[in-house]
């Protein structure tokens, strides 16, 4: 089982972190064959390493897959992000046939030019609250449930009343704003390039916005997402076509065809061949007969087929209740 692409974009895996989903990874890295592997950035979380070091067997296994991929032919282009800056002073040199660039621009088989870079220089406010759009609506309904009882206590303190859920909702949208702010950004740097979209990670929010679909942004905007909660990829078609997939779903569905298909051919392989029916029905024919019919019982007996009552192991007369074992 094969999966193959023109060209895959995977960003924010970040390694070294307990929540990295490395087993994930590497299952997609085993089965997929593409001309051009993008690492757009927070690949190996060295922001984490400092703190607590979490490095796994099966971290160590996505690097050395990574670096399969480039000595079998696959160009591999890593762009550090914020995470992995460290990275940062090797922008320019190569190891292990890996590329490290601060950006690139890749062009589509049907001709689209694409900024490719992780995206954290256009962050201007500093990693506010990622956290709170992943709170989401249930945090939200939490927060409203939990605003009663914070009132009372503020009443009994003399307090005014305060609505928590509203500063958490301020708090939200100005995250969103932050998050619409990142992409606009990045989109005029595109425009301002003369490119005709961007190829971006870095706040976790998998994206596929071309502007055929968005005709109001000026140019296409894609997020590679993360393998934290995720286990998104972008990725070009051998014809051209980008799609966002969801890595692990593609290789789940392709397992499950291969196994199929195994299985089918297994059966086809255990039915007898024409050649051997044939040679089967000639046994027969030699024997001077047909093949065996079940035997059947006398027809003359009308009982055949027919449910008598039960009857007691050597009598037969129906059985009463004083047949039962004396239980006094
Ligand atoms: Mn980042």
């Amino acid at each position: 089982m094969t999966l193959t692409y023109r060209t895959v974009f995977v960003s924010d895996v970040h390694l070294g972190c307990r929540a990295a989903r490395a087993k994930a990874l590497n299952r997609f890295l085993k089965h997929l064959r593409c001309e051009r592997l993008y690492l757009v950035g927070d690949v190996i979380d060295m922001w984490r390493l400092k703190s607590k070091w979490h490095w796994p067997e099966s971290h160590n296994r996505v690097l050395r897959r990574l670096l399969d991929h480039s000595k079998h032919g696959t160009e591999v282009i890593f762009l550090p992000g914020n995470h992995d800056e460290a990275a940062r002073q090797f922008i320019g040199a190569e190891f292990g046939g890996i590329h490290v660039r601060a950006l690139d621009v890749h062009e589509t088989l049907d001709g689209r030019k694409l900024l490719v870079t992780h995206g954290d220089q256009f962050d201007i406010v500093v990693r506010s609250g990622r956290l709170l759009p992943m709170l989401g609506a249930q945090g939200y309904n939490l927060l409203l449930a939990a605003n009663r009882p914070f009132n009372a206590i503020r009443q009994k303190l003399g307090l005014p009343y305060a609505s928590l859920s509203k500063r958490v909702k301020y708090s939200v949208k100005r995250a969103c704003t932050h998050i619409s702010n990142f992409e606009e950004l990045l989109m005029l740097d595109a425009h301002n390039r003369g490119l005709d979209g961007v190829v971006c990670g870095h706040i976790h929010h998998p994206a596929f916005r071309p502007r055929s679909l968005f005709p109001q942004q000026l140019v296409d905007y894609y997020n590679c997402g993360d393998w934290m909660e995720g286990s998104s990829a972008l990725v070009e078609h051998l014809d051209g076509r980008l799609e966002l997939i969801d890595a692990e779903a593609v290789v789940e569905q392709h397992r499950a065809q291969a196994e199929e298909e195994a299985d089918e051919a297994a059966t086809d392989e255990a039915q007898p061949s024409l050649v051997e029916l044939i040679a089967y029905g000639r046994i027969f024919a030699e024997a001077g007969g047909s093949p065996p019919v079940a035997d059947r019982t006398d027809p003359a007996d009308p009982v055949v087929g027919v449910i008598r009552p039960a009857t007691e192991p050597g009598g037969d007369r129906p059985a009463t209740p004083d047949d039962a074992p004396n239980r006094a």
